[in-house]
């Protein structure tokens, strides 16, 4: 299997998050993909696919954002980490500044997202690493892993969020359609809702959404992935969620991984995108499934059943000591 990483995407490595009323040590580390690569052995690099793969789902107005914050962030006089403290109220009229605090809430949904003068590179290349993973794919492999970091399921159009920055599984799904494939599933399985992906397809119906998550009524990201949100227009009935409680263990998370594939069979997509995140793991420091190591390769296994060209795009997964071996059990299994 071709695994692609770029080491440009190892710059990115905000200091802080606002977590739980505090600023605390950033859990998207460098470390979490140097652990990944020492378990998979070597990852080749990415081609560069330039910018319009991005500008097919981002805003070029946020891509612009997200280029030049950190500069604006210093250029108002700060240092460090760009992080915005005040958002607009839902549905508050878009007033368009430049000033960076108003940027930032104009195009952020959490405080938990620095920007650094290394992140557009990062989530860059992470973008290209998707990007030619599916060029694998389309030219015959029946599965390709993308090294991804920084994560990309929590950004939407125009904004970050959740460690997000670009949403890398949704600019291989527009790519994929942009070069034939009619309809494209995206199996969310990371522990927190999709919430980016969902709002970009949110109203689409040839790319299906289907996600497997910590129930949003108690975890981030709250405002999405709830199991009544099933798309809307075009897109109606092609959005799944299935939130689950706290404690969830492979049985039960199996159970709902049959309905989730059943779904995607039904929709008969040409391509599955994988936005796989290792946080489902029972170690992991800020989710709450009890997925075991050895249970990784199982759900990879029900998923190859579908056998469909698949992406494998990483998200999250913050058990860094664990996380290669996680990882390298879910390839494993496909
Ligand atoms: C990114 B991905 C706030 C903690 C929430 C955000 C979690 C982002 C997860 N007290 N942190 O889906 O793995
Ligand atoms: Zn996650």
């Amino acid at each position: 299997m071709r695994m692609i990483f770029d080491p440009r995407q190892s710059a990115h490595a905000p200091a802080l998050e606002m977590h739980n009323g505090g600023w605390v040590a950033h859990a998207e580390v460098p470390g979490r993909a140097a652990n990944i690569g020492a378990a998979l052995g070597a990852t080749e690099a990415p081609a560069d696919h330039g910018l319009a793969s991005i500008t097919a789902i981002h805003d070029p107005a946020y891509v612009d954002f997200l280029r030049s914050a950190h500069r604006r962030w210093l250029e108002a006089g700060r240092e460090g980490d760009a992080v915005g403290y005040i958002w607009p109220v839902a549905r508050r009229r878009d007033v368009q500044l430049d000033r960076i605090d108003a940027m930032l809430g104009r195009y952020s949904m959490d405080a938990g997202t620095p920007i650094t003068a290394d992140t557009w590179d990062a989530a860059y290349w992470a973008a290209q690493s998707a990007l030619t993973a599916l060029d694998a794919v389309l030219a015959g492999d029946r599965v390709a892993f993308a090294l991804c970091r920084p994560p990309g399921h929590h950004a939407g159009a125009d904004y970050l969020g959740g460690y997000c920055y670009l949403n890398n599984a949704a600019i291989a799904a527009q790519a994929a359609r942009d070069a034939g494939a009619t309809r494209v599933a995206i199996l969310d399985v990371d522990y927190h809702h999709g919430n980016g992906t969902q709002d970009i397809f949110w109203n689409r119906g040839d790319v299906l959404f289907a996600s497997i998550h910590g129930d949003p009524r108690i975890d981030y990201p709250f405002y999405w992935g709830h199991a009544d949100e099933r798309g809307e227009g075009a897109g109606e009935g092609a959005t799944l969620n299935l939130p689950l409680p706290h404690g969830t263990a492979i049985a039960p998370y199996l159970a709902a991984l049959d309905q989730v594939l059943a779904a995607i069979r039904a929709f008969a997509p040409d391509m599955l995108i994988v936005s796989f995140g290792a946080d489902t793991y029972e170690a992991d420091p800020i989710s709450h499934f009890a997925i075991r190591t050895q249970d990784y390769a199982e759900i990879a296994g029900a998923i190859a059943k579908l056998a469909l060209p698949s992406v494998i795009v990483m998200e999250g997964g913050y058990a860094v000591d664990a996380l290669g071996a996680n990882v390298a059990g879910f390839l494993s299994g496909l």
